[in-house]
């Protein structure tokens, strides 16, 4: 297991490379080229200027979170196959580039959901939280603006101005798209793309949904544990994996976290690993990584990585905004490094016992 820290880019992100390079433990970082529209190929130059400046400052490139998936690949428009030409180059030259992790998502329109973006915790922290009865009363353009951070130079990953704006279009073209389709979508999409990930021998691993139910009547399929294991073995090969997020997947309270990671020994190539406090069967908010903090057992979900043989990058998930720290949401430096030391604690407790 390695620990990493997500980050956005110099452009993007609050947090720079030194602070995470400080973390004792993060020896790597998980990145994006943020400003790539989906289906759009990523060249090797341009990877490699990301890998040189991550270089620089004493880290290196753990994965890619995410290469996004276009709508016309979700949604099986006629540009599909074109769009995963592109995605096959950019894995290609991710592949000669020697990065071997992709987390993407299958969400349609819409990716991480949350009601609001700074809920004030009663330690005065605020977080993300996600409440149903707020959705069932709004529309999704509504909720776009609830999305759109107050202050202009901070960024929300997909949730982007650009990409709203043409958000009533987005939604016409899920029209005739069930869970059956997106499920046949993803197949089709997986079988074009594993000959190059056999290749350059690049893991694949898809994000639960978040929440893990539909949201505004779209379909969601990477929600419960009878649908991972449908999307495994639908296209049985190592390379076809998850990136196991427990606060996405353990939003529902009918998914039992530790199981679920144990079922899918092997197909885990990414862990996000954070908490939630459950509030009432409608209500969540982003807790502190710590057990007593939140809803989770985070020591039985570590242990069930750990006993499943678990070797790939992990991250913290998202955090609190603590001591006045402003950034994006969920992605502040201060919560997120108090979250690697908590998990690294927990790895190193249950590796020294069973080795005992
Ligand atoms: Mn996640």
């Amino acid at each position: 297991m390695e620990m990493t820290l997500r980050w956005y880019g110099s452009k993007f992100d609050t947090v720079t490379l030194k602070d995470i390079r400080q973390i004792p433990g993060v020896t790597g970082v998980i990145t994006t080229r943020y400003e790539a529209a989906p289906g759009e190929v990523w060249t090797r130059e341009q990877i490699q200027a990301m890998q040189d400046e991550v270089a620089a400052a004493g880290l290196h490139i753990s994965g890619i979170e995410s290469v996004n998936v276009s709508d016309a690949i979700k949604a099986a428009l006629p540009e599909r196959d074109q769009h995963i030409e592109n995605y096959i180059t950019t894995l290609e030259n991710l592949g000669k580039q020697d990065i071997h992790l992709v987390c993407y998502n299958f969400m349609p329109v819409f990716d991480w959901t949350r009601t609001e973006l700074a809920r004030v915790r009663p330690d005065k922290s605020t977080t993300t939280a996600y409440n149903q009865k707020a959705i069932d009363s709004t529309t999704p353009y509504e909720l776009f603006d609830m999305m759109t951070p107050d202050d202009e130079n901070v960024i929300l990953p997909g949730w982007e101005p650009e990409r709203m704006e043409t958000i009533r279009e987005v939604m016409k073209l899920y029209q005739n798209v069930g869970e059956e389709e997106l499920f046949a979508n993803l197949k089709y999409f997986l079988e074009a793309i594993m000959p190059v990930c056999d290749k350059y021998d690049i893991k694949m691993a898809i994000h639960p949904d978040d929440p893990a139910w539909s949201v505004f009547g779209l379909p969601r399929i990477i929600n419960s544990q009878e649908n991972l294991l449908r999307l495994i073995h639908m296209v049985d090969n190592v390379h076809n994996g998850v990136a196991f997020c427990t606060g996405a997947y353990g939003s529902s309270p009918a998914n039992n976290v530790p199981e679920t990671i144990r079922k899918l020994a092997g197909r885990i190539h990414f862990a996000h690993v954070r908490n939630l406090k459950f509030n009432s069967p409608d209500d969540f908010e982003e807790a502190a990584h710590l057990s007593s903090d939140g809803s989770f057992d985070m020591y039985e979900i570590m242990k069930a990585l750990y006993e499943s043989g678990f070797d790939g990058p992990m991250r913290p998930d998202h955090g609190r905004m603590i001591w006045g720290e402003k950034a994006m949401a969920g992605y502040g430096l201060y919560d997120r490094a108090l979250g690697a030391m908590y998990l690294l604690g927990l790895w190193e407790a249950i590796e020294k016992n069973s080795k005992r």
